[in-house]
């Protein structure tokens, strides 16, 4: 292939600094731990093994997917629409390289995926593409309607078998049932913050204390 096409990464993001490679996990880890105990959980285990009697060990169920990163825009290479144009954006070149804090909101779990949300400043927003929630619609069509960022998310694990893209459909799944008025049923009051559920095995955790992320943007190649 040319030199021009192979010049595009797999994809652009945000890259947490060693500092929180561990401490995301950590937290992302005590979390799944107690999730799995509690009765709230075990009454919906049937979402995430298809059995009321099975048990789920749900640290052991969700992989780790590899340096923990914020996508921007999934490049494929070149081959991802609108790829070339945001590599080219001013904003995209400018802060190439730089540090940022990420400010983790939220951690959530399904039976496909672990994720942190990210709430992205207006800063953080001029890296954000515009069209990253519209492209999700044809696998959440209420995606179009949820503000810019609403996608922003830390893929922390993956079940067996599921795609790290996946990460973001489920919470981007999640909003759009918050913007649709369901509040999800409190579960529970955690050391961490407060869990509600919204069926389908779809739960979420709003973070008391927002975990802040120092991260570099840059490019994956792989
Ligand atoms: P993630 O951002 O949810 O973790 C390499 O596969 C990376 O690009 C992963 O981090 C993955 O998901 C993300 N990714 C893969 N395909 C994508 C797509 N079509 N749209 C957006 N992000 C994608």
């Amino acid at each position: 292939a040319p030199l021009e096409e192979v010049t595009l990464p797999l994809f652009f993001g945000w890259f947490l600094l060693s500092s929180v490679q561990e401490k995301v996990p950590c937290t992302s880890m005590d979390f799944l731990k107690t999730l799995d105990t509690l009765e709230a959980f075990k009454k919906h285990l049937v979402d995430f093994t298809g059995k009321a009697e099975k048990e789920v060990d749900l640290e052991q169920y969700f992989k780790p997917q590899g340096a923990l990163h914020c996508t921007t825009k999934f490049c494929n290479y070149g081959k991802a629409e609108g790829a070339k144009e945001y590599a080219e954006n001013p904003a995209v070149k400018e802060s190439y390289g730089s540090a940022f804090e990420l400010s983790l909101t939220a951690l959530f779990v399904t039976p496909r995926t672990v994720g942190a949300r990210v709430s992205l400043t207006d800063e953080q927003l001029k890296l954000w593409p515009a069209d990253a929630e519209k492209e999700a619609a044809s696998v959440v069509p209420a995606a179009a309607s949820l503000p810019l960022g609403s996608r922003a998310h830390i893929t922390l694990g993956c079940a067996e078998g599921v795609e790290p893209v996946q990460t973001g459909l489920d919470l981007l799944e999640i909003l759009a049932l918050q913007q649709e008025g369901q509040e999800g049923e409190p579960a529970e009051e955690m050391e961490l913050g407060s869990l509600k559920y919204y069926g389908e095995g779809r739960w979420l955790l709003s973070l008391r204390e927002p975990v802040c992320a120092p991260a570099c943007f840059s490019s994956f190649y792989g």
